[in-house]
C-alpha cells in the first residue's frame, strides 16, 4: 500500500535560486524563468526538497570550509522562509560547458524547437551530458528515499531514471518536458536518438506540454523501439514495452492565475500601469515579453511592426510597441548576435518612423521586477506573443490573467503550446508571416469592445480553471495516483483557490 504522505522531490538543472559569490561570501538570489514561476509556489505550499545546480560553476575557489558553512546557513534560512529544502549539485566549468551550454543548449534546445540547422552535434557534449546526469543521479539517490516521489524537470536531465535504475536504486519517477518534443523526422537527426528515447522510457511517467508533443514522442518511439505498444487514448496513455510499462501524458503547464490577477489589481500596480499609459500619452500599447532567445521570434515581430506602420500610416503616432527582452545565455555567441540584430532592427524602425514626441518601439533589455512586469501586462492593449516554436509560453497566460479590465487582445503564435488551449479566443498567427501579423495587429487595434471582452473573458476563464495547481495535481495523480493534498502541508496560501 502507498504511504499516506510522501515527500515531493523536484530535480531540475537549476535550483529556484541563484548562488553568487560576493566580496563578503555567498549570496542567494531568487531565480527567474518559466520553470521557477511554475514550481516555486507548489513546493512552498506542500514542502519537500528541490535538487539542482546552483548556477555557480567554480565552487572550489574560496575556502571550502567557509563556503560550506556559508551555504548551509543560507540554505537553512531559505528553508525556513520557503518551506522546502534545497540541495545543490556542484558542477565544474567543463561540466557546465559540455552538459549545459553544449548538449542542452546547442543540441536539444534547437533540435526540439525544429531548428536543426542550429545544432552542433559534438560527441563530447553527449559524453559530458551523460557524466553530469550520472552525477545528478548519485546525489538524488543519496538524498532521497524509496518513499519519495521524484519529479524530474526538463531536457537537461532525461537520463535520471536510467542511471538510478542502473545503480539499482528503486524510485518512483516522473519526468516533465517543458519544451516541445519534435516530429520523428527531426528527432531522428539526433546521433544518440536510440539511447535518448530508451532513457525516457525508464521513467514511470513521461509528461509533455501538449497531445501533439506526446504523439511526436510516440512516433519516434515506434520507429526506434518497435516493441512499444500504446494502450489507451485519453490525455494519459500506457506504453507497454514487453517486460515493463510506463505512462505518457499531456499536461499543459500554467500559471498562478489568482496571484497575477490580484497583483494587477493592487493600487500601486494599477498606478504604475496608469503612469505608463500616461507617459505614452494613452496611445495603444502592443507588448512583447520574452527571454532573449532565437525561438521567440523577436526579429520577425519587430519587422511586423515595421510592416504595420508602412501599411497603415494612419497608425503613426497612435501606437507604441514595447518589447521587454530578458537577458539569457549571454555568454553564447548566437545570443550576442541575436541581441545585436534586435538592437539594429529597433534602431531601423525607430529611424524610419519617429517624429518629435513619438518613438514607435520601446525596447528594454533587462529583467523587470515582478510588479513592474505585471503593470506592463495590465497596461497593454495587445499581447503580442509570437514564438517560432514554444513548449507552452507562460507570457501569453500571464498577459490574460493581468487583463482585469478584460478588453485586451492576445495575438498568439500557432506554434506555441498555449495555442492548443487558447486557439478559440486568441488571434492565432504564423510567426514567420510578418504581413499576417501586421494584419492581425491592425484588426486587433480596431476590434469592437464587446468582441474583445467576449474573447478575453473566455481566455481568462480557461486559464483561471486550468491553473498551475491543476497542472501539478494532474501530473501527480497520473504519476502516483495520488493528489497534491496527499503531500505534507506547510501552509495553504494558494491551493484550491479556483
Ligand atoms: C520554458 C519553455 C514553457 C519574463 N520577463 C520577465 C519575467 N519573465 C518571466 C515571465 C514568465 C517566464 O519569464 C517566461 O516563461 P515562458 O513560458 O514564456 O518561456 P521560457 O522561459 O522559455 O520557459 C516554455 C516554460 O518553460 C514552462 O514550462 O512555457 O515554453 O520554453 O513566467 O513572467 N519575470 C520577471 N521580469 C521580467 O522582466 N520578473
Amino acid at each position: 500500500m502507498e504511504p499516506a504522505l510522501r515527500r515531493l522531490v523536484v530535480v531540475s538543472n537549476r535550483l529556484p535560486v541563484a548562488l553568487r559569490r560576493e566580496e563578503d561570501g555567498w549570496k542567494l538570489k531568487q531565480g527567474s524563468g518559466g520553470l521557477v514561476t511554475a514550481m516555486a509556489p507548489v513546493l512552498k505550499n506542500r514542502g519537500g526538497m528541490w535538487i539542482g545546480w546552483s548556477g555557480a560553476s567554480d565552487p572550489g575557489r574560496g575556502s571550502k570550509a567557509t563556503d560550506e558553512t556559508d551555504m548551509e546557513t543560507l540554505f537553512a534560512d531559505f528553508t525556513e522562509e520557503a518551506g522546502y529544502e534545497l540541495c545543490t549539485v556542484p558542477l565544474t566549468r567543463e561540466e557546465v560547458d559540455g552538459y549545459y551550454y553544449g548538449f542542452s543548449n546547442e543540441i536539444i534546445w534547437p533540435l526540439f524547437h525544429d531548428l536543426q540547422s542550429r545544432c552542433r552535434f559534438h560527441p563530447r557534449y553527449w559524453r559530458t551530458y551523460l557524466d553530469v546526469n550520472f552525477k545528478f543521479a548519485e546525489v538524488v539517490a543519496r538524498r532521497s528515499s524509496p518513499e519519495d516521489y521524484l519529479w524530474i524537470q526538463d531536457y537537461h536531465l532525461m537520463h535520471q531514471a536510467f542511471f538510478l535504475k542502473s545503480m539499482g536504486v528503486r524510485r518512483n519517477t516522473g519526468f516533465f518536458l517543458h519544451i516541445p518534443f519534435p516530429p520523428p523526422d527531426i528527432f531522428m537527426k539526433l546521433p544518440w536518438r536510440a539511447k535518448l528515447i530508451q532513457a525516457l522510457t525508464e521513467f514511470d511517467l513521461v509528461g509533455f506540454q501538449t497531445v501533439q508533443d506526446r504523439r511526436n514522442f510516440v512516433g519516434s518511439l515506434h520507429r526506434l523501439m518497435p516493441e512499444a505498444k500504446v494502450e489507451g487514448r485519453g490525455a494519459v496513455v500506457a506504453v507497454n514495452m514487453g517486460n515493463r510499462s510506463f505512462r505518457a501524458g499531456a499536461f499543459p503547464i500554467s500559471i498562478d492565475y489568482a496571484q497575477f490577477s490580484e497583483m494587477a489589481a493592487q493600487p500601486e500596480v494599477a498606478r504604475k500601469a496608469f503612469d505608463l499609459k500616461e507617459a505614452l500619452r494613452h496611445r495603444k500599447i502592443i507588448l512583447g515579453v520574452d527571454r532573449l532567445d532565437y525561438t521567440k521570434g523577436i526579429p520577425e515581430r519587430i519587422r511586423s511592426i515595421q510592416t504595420l506602420l508602412r501599411r497603415y500610416p494612419d497608425l503613426k503616432g497612435k501606437v507604441n510597441f514595447i518589447q521587454i527582452a530578458v537577458p539569457s545565455r549571454e555568454e553564447v555567441d548566437e545570443y550576442k548576435e541575436l541581441r545585436t540584430e534586435i538592437e539594429q532592427l529597433v534602431g531601423r524602425v525607430n529611424g524610419e518612423f519617429s517624429f518629435p514626441g513619438w518613438v514607435p518601439v520601446h525596447y528594454h533589455y533587462r529583467s523587470l521586477p515582478h510588479d513592474d512586469l505585471v503593470a506592463y501586462y495590465a497596461a497593454a492593449d495587445v499581447g503580442l506573443v509570437t514564438p517560432l516554436r514554444d513548449g507552452m509560453n507562460l507570457v501569453a497566460k500571464e498577459y490574460c490573467a493581468c487583463n482585469n479590465k478584460g478588453d485586451g487582445v492576445l495575438i498568439l503564435s500557432e506554434f506555441a503550446g498555449a495555442a492548443a488551449q487558447l486557439q478559440r479566443h486568441a488571434y492565432l498567427v504564423n510567426p514567420y508571416d510578418v504581413e499576417g501579423i501586421a494584419k492581425a495587429l491592425h484588426r486587433a487595434l480596431h476590434w469592437q469592445l464587446e468582441e474583445r471582452k467576449a474573447h478575453m473573458s473566455r481566455l481568462r476563464e480557461q486559464i483561471r480553471r486550468n491553473n498551475i495547481f491543476r497542472w501539478v495535481d494532474s501530473f501527480l495523480r497520473a504519476g502516483i495516483a495520488k493528489s497534491l493534498e496527499d503531500f505534507p502541508e506547510v501552509e495553504t496560501v494558494h491551493f484550491n483557490r479556483v
